[in-house]
Order: C-alpha cells, then structure tokens, then sequence
C-alpha cells in the first residue's frame, strides 16, 4: 500500500480532483468501472504526479494506506450505492469513504449510519466549482465524524481554493449529512443569484435599450464594487461573446429554456418541510422550469399587456444604476433565506453548523464566490446568533440605501410589462418582515370559521373559537 488517497469514478470531476491531489504530492489511487478511464488518465497526465492505477476494487484498496481515504466521484444517486456496496465489504474499521458526488443529504445520513455500524467513517463532502474548480482548487463542505476530519481535513486544505487572505476554502460542517445540505443550499442560492442577474440583464436590455455587448460593460462595472462575483463577471463574458456563426450576440441564439439538474429543486422543497421560506429560490426554481413550458408559452403570446419602451440615454443610464441598487438589495434577500434554511436544518438535525464558517468558504473556488461573503462572515463574526443576516445593521442598512431605487426598479418593471419574479418576492419578503401586523390574521379568523381551527388572541394567552355558525360568541378552548 503506497496511496494516500485513492479517487474512483474518473468522469471529469473525479479525474481533476485526482490531478489535484497529485499535483500537491499526494500519490493517488485510481479505479474507474471502466478501466479506460484509468488508463486514459495515466496516460494524459501521469507526469503530473504519483499515480497507482488499479483495474479491480481489490487492487484499489489494497494500493490504499491505512487508515484508507477513498474518494467516491461517480453519478448521484444509485451509482453511488453501488459504489459502496462493492467497496465496503473490503475495508477496515477506522476507514473513510468521501462521498463527493451530489447527493441528497438524506442519502448521506442513511449511508452514514449503515456504515458507521461497521466502523466505517462515510463522509458526505459538498464539492463545488465545476471541473475547474476540481482541478485548481474547490470550495470544500465535509460532513461526517470529526474523527474523520481530523485525517481527512490537511489534505483537503492543500486541494482547496484560497480565499484572498489565504484561508483554505474547507471546514467541517457537520456530523452525516451536513455537508452535503450546505452544499444544496449553496446551488439553491446559486440559482437566485442567477435568476437576479437574468432580470437584470432583462430590465437593461428591454427598459434601458441597452445591446448585450454594452450590457456587458455594465456587468464588468459592476463587478468592480460590492457585486464583485464569479457569477457577475462569468456575465459579462457571455453576454461580450458574439455566436461565430451568425455574427450575433451569443445570448441571441441560444434556446430560451433552463434546464436544471435538481440541486435548487430540493433546496426549495427541504425548506417547505422545515417551514422556512426561500421565496428568492423558489422563485428562481419556478422560473426555469415556466422558461422550459414551451407550448404553454406559445399559447400565450396573444395575451395583452404593455410592450417596453426603451428609455432615453440619460435615463437610461440612471435606471441601470438603480438596477445595481434592486440587484444588490434582492442578494441581500437571498443570502438571508439561504442561510435561514441552514440554520433550520442545522437546528433540527442537530448539526451546530458555524454559519460565518460557511460563508467564509464560499469565498473562492466555488460558483457563488463573492466579495459580499465577506461581509455575511463579518456579520456572524460580530453577532454568533444573529436571527437573520437582515438583523444585522451593516445588511440593514445597506438594503435601507438601495430601497427606493430597488422599488423604482420594480414599479418601472411591472408597468413596462417585465417578470421580475425574483426582484419582487425579495421586496415582498422585506416588507412583509417589517410588517407590524400581516394578513396572517384574517387568514387564521378564515380558517376558524370554515374549519374550526382556533386562533390566538393579541390581548390574552389562550386558544379560541368563534361560534360562526351560531351566535358568534367566543369559546376557549
Ligand atoms: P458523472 O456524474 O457523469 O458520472 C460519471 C461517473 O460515474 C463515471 O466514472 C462512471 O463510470 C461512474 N458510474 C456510473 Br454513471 N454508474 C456507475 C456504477 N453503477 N458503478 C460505478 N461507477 C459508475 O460524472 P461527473 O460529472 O464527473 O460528476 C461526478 C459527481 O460530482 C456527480 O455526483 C456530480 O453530481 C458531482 N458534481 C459535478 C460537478 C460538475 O460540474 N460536473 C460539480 C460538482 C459536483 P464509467 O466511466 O464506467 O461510466
């Protein structure tokens, strides 16, 4: 046994997390279904690095050191059962399996606890930043034992991404399936970021009149301030690109249908069953899925309403800066219900996930990396319960200073006839939490009547009924 480590499913993912490991010293164990993938990877890139190819499970984790570290990079889902199934049965106690796939955390927390009854550590480990990312350095999210950090973690800090002040973009989050509850909640966020820029991008074209190439321009402004992400300067690239075929701008010719693979999908339905509302996702979940409705939307193009009028140039330019404003602000929101979400799952599966820990490793190397993640970080640094990001006066008062232009935004929006879905929930969140009295009142006076459901009272403790069907007078009940 020489590998330290060993990867097995060498797909894209699986073949540059390996490189990784090797280019950092570390020898690698490689098995694959299909043994031509491991030959191919020797053969491309074996002057990287110490390499062990293997062709069976067998010669696999026999080339592994022990405590044996062995990586799973293989399709989501029942690939990954498989994988384990074979594997198991051949390691020792104190052994570790990273599961660094995307897998639904309830998976993990059931492979954790099958395995853990035989000594095996099985660690559910969130990967994050594409095939680049897996080769250069990832955003990192862990879960599973401590003890199995402990043997795991220097290695996964010398493959991580670096945040600018240096730090390793991995930390442990959690026992079983924390880390990889992080990391959905951390592509539903990605999908609201998405879905904000797509309005954005949207509200400069149709109200501001503006061409993507100038659009562009915009995005790489931007990107220079408190907007400065991956996400916003990947923007600008696409929309700077003309199609080489055509001549037209790239986003012209592209299908207007998202597609999704079911990361967001399951962020949004995990928060209804927590009860925590992620409207910002959702409302991005939504919006692909109408996008691909594509004979619902050829049904509906004699349905009325405005066409935008695109603004004069002076106007047009204010407007965009008022878009930064509603595009910041409704971030904000976002970030505030994703990080809602995981200290609900962290509360209710008892997990203690350190908050500013998470988004201090979503610095770099991951697909929302963000300098804004440095303030959430600091907000959590300066306040560890904080109730939500929103509760904190740097957020606070940040969204207090792009209010009225986020709200412009969204008036011009609806009556020049563009969906800001995401835009609109934000703002409907905010004021709905700064509300001093809601509609949830006459909603549980309706429920009461029809259903007898009982309500609460402002003025006194108890549970009440109205006889609504005989004399009205009020029961405790
Ligand atoms: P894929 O998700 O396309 O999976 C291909 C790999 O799974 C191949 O190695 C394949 O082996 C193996 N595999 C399959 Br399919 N069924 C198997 C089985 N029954 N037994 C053993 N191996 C099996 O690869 P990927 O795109 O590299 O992604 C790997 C994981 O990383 C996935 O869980 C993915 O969700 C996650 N992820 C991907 C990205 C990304 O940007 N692509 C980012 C973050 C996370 P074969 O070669 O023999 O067919």
């Amino acid at each position: 046994a020489s590998a330290q480590i060993g990867v097995t499913g060498l797909a894209v993912m699986g073949r540059n997390l390996a490189r990784n490991f090797a280019r950092h010293g570390y020898t690698v164990a490689l098995h694959n279904r299909t043994a031509a993938k491991t030959r191919a990877l020797v053969e491309e890139f074996g002057d990287e690095g110490s390499f062990v190819p293997t062709e069976s499970a067998e010669e696999f984790v026999a080339a592994l050191e022990r405590p044996r570290r062995l990586v799973v990079m293989v399709k989501a889902g029942e690939a990954t059962d498989a994988v384990i199934d074979e594997f198991a049965p051949l390691l020792e106690e104190g052994d570790m399996i990273v599961d660094g796939g995307n897998a639904h955390f309830a998976d993990t927390r059931r492979r954790e606890r099958k395995l853990r009854e035989r000594g095996i550590h099985f660690v559910g480990t969130g990967i994050s930043g594409g095939e680049e990312g897996a080769l250069n350095g990832p955003s990192i999210m862990p879960g599973g034992s401590k003890e199995s950090y402990k043997a795991l973690g220097p290695m996964l800090e010398k493959i991580a991404a670096k945040a600018e002040d240096g730090a390793p973009c991995v930390t442990h989050i959690g026992p079983d399936g924390a880390g990889h509850f992080v990391k959905m909640v951390h592509n539903g966020i990605e999908y609201a970021d998405m879905q904000l820029i797509g309005e954005a991008y949207q509200l400069l074209r149709d109200v501001a009149g503006y061409s993507p190439a100038r659009i562009a321009d915009v995005f790489r402004t931007w990107n220079t301030g408190r907007l400065d992400s991956y996400l916003i300067e990947i923007t600008a690239e696409v929309l700077k690109h003309s199609d080489p075929k055509t001549g037209k701008p790239f986003v012209d010719v592209v299908a207007d249908a998202a597609e999704q693979k079911g990361t967001g999908r399951w962020t949004v339905q995990i928060a209804l069953d927590l009860g925590v509302p992620v409207s910002g996702i959702a409302e991005a979940v939504f919006a692909r899925s109408l996008s691909g409705h594509t004979a619902l939307r050829e049904a509906s193009g004699h349905l009325s309403g405005p066409t935008p009028k695109p603004l004069e140039e002076a106007e047009a330019a204010r407007f965009a800066d008022q878009v930064e404003q509603a595009l910041y602000a409704s971030k904000i929101v976002s970030y505030t219900q994703g990080f809602h979400e995981i200290a609900a799952g962290s509360a209710e599966y008892g997990w203690d996930i350190d908050l500013g820990a998470v988004a201090s490793i979503w610095r770099a190397g991951c697909i929302i990396r963000a300098a804004f993640l440095d303030r959430i970080t600091a907000a959590y640094a300066r306040q560890p319960e904080l109730p939500s990001l929103l509760s904190d006066p740097r957020f606070a008062s940040e969204v207090e200073g792009a209010q009225g232009d986020w709200r412009d935004v969204i008036g011009t929006a609806v009556r020049q006839g563009v969906a800001t879905p995401g835009f609109s929930t934000a703002l409907a969140y905010y004021d709905a939490l700064r509300a001093p009295r809601l509609p949830a009142a006459l909603t549980q006076a309706q429920r009461d009547y029809f259903g007898a459901h009982t309500y609460q009272r402002v003025d006194r403790d108890g549970t009440f009924h109205t006889l609504w069907g005989g004399d009205r007078s009020e029961v405790e009940s």
